[in-house]
């Protein structure tokens, strides 16, 4: 079966599976580890489907009888036909990616069912709710042999109530994931990592009170040290309530009153000691209504830019970043933990990083909160990657429902200070309209952040010097800058950035989001044999002296931490599916580049700029 027409019988599936009755996605809980949880995570039993015999019967038609897997039937007499168990089927660990748990899954790319039962006693005035990290890319969700609905996109979380559906006893899930790449998807068909599927991020049952506060922003206003402004938005019957916010250790506590619509909106002075990548200060915040309480920690900090400059409390400064993929950094797959979050993160700090980026996806929330503490700023990222179905509607939908999911989830984590819309993606009007709409978006969504694109700029050659000149239209909607380019990699030699210039006509500040070279991990020679540390190492050197030429450069996030899997790189002596321009390898041995961008870092840290950059910058 092709891949579109395992995308149609998904999509054909629906309308039955989703139908009169199914729960529709709920708006997402914030915060919700805070809750009163309990954790499905776990051995779960699976089923490899490939032809999704567990949906579809031979006429390609939904299956209505108790052959559809998320009925979870099982024959009443030995005489009974069913051709599908559960319980002997094998298992798979939730959360966790498919590929890298089964050998024979590596490259399997379709459906697989998920089964786990639980026994749950809910108090009988509170609310349930089904909580689900991640799961890449299709998700179909049923309890108990009902459907709660569906969900589209890898790397946002999502939630179910199933207030009314659960049991003490007996309770049994199922989850169909279909992880068929597609052209009208985000992302599509093409990328440069690996499709891992499965339920590949944290279950947790939720458990709240009948009104209960469903999401908050507490955040310094645009431009503000001193201003704390926000919302509370509750969910229930109780719409209208005295809602308190605390900030002990500031000394703080407000009351408001939520309106009919169950929210509150607000505006109050703050002396707070504020967060930055040196004193990455948390509060513990409350937010308490009559009927409910949440706690979260909290850093306060404000972001802006002034000209090609970034301001971090109203200071100038320079991101010493590294973009980063979510492979776990010590064993194949998947990264979801904070051991994880860690372990990356400490890597990043190593090198003398303040700021990281998260490519090319939203990464789990437990990096956001990892970030958060440790003190590394933060871009964060869409799917939205090289050639997207521009002129389709859904697949705009699709993307600004992503982005919309990314931004609920994070938007009180201080160390996010920018969204990316898109990654390389070729100019056209329908390209522009479509990224236009998802930067206008962010904005709507959430004022207080910088909005940028990682766009590729081209090359104007001037006998022995080349103008690289950015001048993508969609440029002048961003606040920030971002570029990629291959400099001595897949343009040109290492040495041609010595005769590289750089130009802008926006007037706005510059990260330099990707730029590197791949290097097989203990393998040396001349730096001019490809594949080599003294290669990748040379090409770190010259493109450092380059960019300390670009005035309006202020921030950088060279591509990239860690050797990563990806099906586009067949070539067998060096690359074996990884792609090998991680300053780390797959293993997390550190390359020679690590060591020229941890010189550099440290220099910018030690406050010795280099002499062509403007010393306000650090
Ligand atoms: C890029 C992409 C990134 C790739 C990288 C490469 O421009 O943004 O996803 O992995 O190049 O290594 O080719």
């Amino acid at each position: 079966m092709t891949n579109f027409l395992r995308w149609l019988t998904f999509a054909l599936c629906l309308p039955f599976l989703f139908g009169q009755g199914a729960a529709q996605v709920a708006p997402l809980l914030a915060n919700i580890n805070a809750r009163q949880t309990m954790s499905l995570d776990g051995q779960w039993q699976a089923i490899v489907d490939p032809y999704d015999v567990g949906a579809l019967d031979y006429r390609a038609q939904p299956l209505k009888n108790n052959n559809a897997f998320y009925k979870n039937y099982k024959p009443q007499s030995e005489s009974e036909l069913v051709e599908y168990d559960f319980d002997s089927s094998g298992q798979l660990h939730v959360p966790g990616d498919w590929n890298t748990q089964r050998e024979q899954l590596l490259f399997y790319e379709g459906s697989v069912w998920y089964k786990r039962s639980f026994d749950y006693t809910k108090s009988p005035k509170n609310r349930l709710f089904l909580h689900f990290g991640a799961c890449n890319y299709l998700a179909a969700v049923y309890l108990n042999g009902e459907e709660l609905g569906e969900h589209e996109g890898g790397f946002t979380p999502f939630d179910f109530e199933i207030t009314d559906r659960v049991r003490a006893h007996g309770n049994f899930l199922v989850l169909r994931i279909n992880n068929t790449r597609a052209r009208d998807q985000v992302p599509t068909v093409n990328t440069d990592w690996w499709n891992y599927g499965g339920i590949t991020r944290p279950v947790t049952l939720a458990e709240v009170p009948e009104t209960f506060v469903q999401d908050y922003s507490v955040q310094l206003e645009k431009g503000s040290t001193r201003q704390i402004t926000g919302w509370v938005q509750l969910n229930g019957a109780r719409l209208q309530q005295n809602l308190t916010i605390r900030i002990p250790e500031a000394g703080l506590s407000k009351t408001f009153l939520t309106n009919s619509r169950g929210r509150a909106e607000f505006s109050f002075r703050a002396d707070l000691t504020l967060w930055s990548p040196e004193n990455p200060k948390l509060y513990r915040v409350e937010i308490a209504s009559e009927t409910d309480q949440v706690i979260e920690n909290i850093g306060f900090r404000s972001i802006e830019v002034r000209s090609t400059d970034i301001l971090l409390n109203g200071k100038s400064v320079f991101l010493r970043g590294i973009s980063l993929h979510e492979e776990a950094p010590t064993r194949p797959g998947r990264g979801w933990s904070d051991d994880d979050a860690r372990t990356l993160l400490s890597w990043a700090k190593e090198l003398g990083c303040n700021f990281v980026r998260l490519a090319h996806y939203p990464h789990d929330e437990s990096m956001l909160r990892m970030a958060d503490q440790m003190g590394l700023m933060v871009w964060a990222e869409v799917p939205v990657y090289w050639t997207i179905q521009w002129e389709n509607p859904q697949t705009l939908h699709n993307a600004e429902n992503q982005l919309n999911e990314t931004i609920a989830r994070d938007h009180n984590r201080a160390a996010l200070i920018i969204y990316s819309v898109a990654n390389e993606t070729p100019v056209s009007d329908s390209r522009n309209r479509f990224l236009r709409q998802l930067i206008q978006d962010a904005h709507a969504a959430d004022a207080t952040r910088l909005v940028s694109a990682a766009l590729q700029a081209h090359e104007v050659a001037d006998g022995n010097r080349t103008t690289i000149h950015i001048n993508d239209p969609i440029a002048s909607d961003l606040d920030v800058l971002g570029n990629n380019e291959y400099i001595g990699w897949y343009t040109g030699r290492p040495e041609d950035t010595d005769s590289t210039d750089w130009i802008s006509e926006y007037g706005k500040p510059l990260i330099m989001s990707e730029f590197g070279g791949d290097a097989l991990f203990g393998y040396h020679g001349d730096a001019h044999i490809r594949w080599t540390e003294e290669y990748q190492e040379n090409l770190y050197e010259h493109q450092i002296a380059m960019l300390k030429r670009i005035p309006f450069l202020r921030g950088m996030t060279p591509w990239i931490l860690k050797d990563f899997r990806s099906p586009r790189r067949t070539l067998p002596r060096f690359e074996n599916y990884f792609n090998r321009k991680g300053l780390v390898s797959d293993r997390g041995e550190k390359k020679e580049a690590f060591f020229v961008l941890q010189k550099l870092y440290r220099e910018l840290q030690g406050g010795q700029p280099p002499k062509q950059l403007k010393s306000s910058s650090y």
